[in-house]
């Protein structure tokens, strides 16, 4: 095995240049600061690995912004995590799930980057196992000076990256900066992430549709309608299969690969859905954008959107173009067999 792993380590794939290769001018201090992201992400790996072992699972008796009751390895992936970036030298602000504030980085340390994360999305299913993950997005502050909270609440037209780490049956980390969408895996071997998936593509349609079911009853007509062709389409295909893991960064990763539409729509609970639009919604649109799919909010594209709140939240139609298509033609009000 070690063999064939230097083999694949050693595998070299042809990438178009990218925006730091266009740019001979580049400091390097995109890679410096994505060195960093990934050493947080190798820790938190070896954490989520370890936690049914460490006893690292279990609540920590704190909650966090969101009200929702903080488990030891949120605690831990969040404090890795704004280590890792503090002291890169890279950032200048963050703005994490699981702290009310953003962190604005002291001036000796401080970089031209805003990086937005989720630590550990999805950590209500850490005791059973299920892949959880991280996932960023990242920020470049043109001026100089003291950063200030305008500078994040930007459209995620502004976005220069954003990517995913998710912590399953092995360790992926997805990644973009705008020139198009790779995978790599942790190879623990080695202790280093291989480039395995080079430009992914999502699919242009898919099989598969991806929501929680359990909240039909709060709906909105468009979101009730799409879902019921999904299930008894009218023009005679085949119905969509349903997959829904209830952790973003698996059901988003699943989507990616094989096709198909992730669903979090608002609803009467959720008036303005529940993913948040900075640290969620924003980096999965943009790979999804990169990876030739798109992402919808109901009313407009979602990197579109610009956030008055850093941690405001948004509804989310995302995955294969043709079948967010069919989405936006409901909500248009276009009655368009699907
Ligand atoms: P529901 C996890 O708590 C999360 O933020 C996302 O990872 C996931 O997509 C969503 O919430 C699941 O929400 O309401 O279906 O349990």
């Amino acid at each position: 095995p070690s063999i064939e792993a230097m083999k694949i380590a050693l595998k070299v794939a042809h990438v178009e240049p990218c925006r730091a290769c266009r740019y001979p001018e580049s400091r390097g201090d995109l890679t410096i600061l994505l060195s960093h992201i990934v050493l947080g992400c190798k820790f938190v790996c070896s954490a989520v690995n370890k936690a049914g072992l460490a006893k690292l699972i279990g609540l920590a008796g704190e909650t966090n912004v969101q009200g929702e009751e903080q488990k030891k390895l949120d605690v831990l992936s969040n404090e890795v995590f704004i280590k890792a970036l503090t002291s890169s030298g890279r950032t200048c602000m963050l703005v994490s799930e699981e702290d009310e504030e953003a962190i604005f980085v002291e001036p000796s340390k401080r970089g031209r980057y805003i990086v937005v994360f989720d630590p550990l999305d999805g950590s209500s299913n850490i005791d059973c196992g299920v892949s959880i993950g991280t996932i960023f997005g990242i920020y470049l502050v043109e001026k100089n000076g003291e950063p200030t909270l305008d500078d994040v609440l930007q459209s995620g037209n502004s976005m220069v990256a954003a990517g995913y780490c998710m912590y399953g049956s092995s360790c992926m980390f997805v990644l973009s900066t705008g020139c198009g969408v790779n995978g790599f895996t942790l190879d623990p071997s080695l202790g280093e992430f291989i480039l395995t998936h080079p430009d992914l593509k999502i699919p242009t349609k898919g099989k598969i549709y991806s929501v929680n079911e359990g909240n039909a009853k709060n709906w909105d007509a468009p979101t009730a309608k799409y879902v019921e062709s999904c299930k008894f389409p009218k023009d005679g295909s085949s119905p969509k299969s349903l997959r829904y893991v209830g952790s973003m960064v698996a059901d988003i990763h699943r989507t990616l690969l094989y096709g198909g539409i992730f669903l979090y729509p608002a609803d009467q609970k959720n008036p303005n859905g529940k993913l948040r639009v900075l640290y969620e919604v924003f980096p999965m649109s943009f790979l999804m954008e990169q990876a030739g799919g798109q992402s919808f909010t109901g009313k407009q594209r979602a990197l579109d959107l610009v956030p008055n709140m850093i941690h405001d939240r948004s509804p989310i139609f995302l995955g294969s173009y043709d079948d967010v298509e069919e989405i936006k033609a409901l909500y248009a009000g276009e009655e368009k067999e699907v």
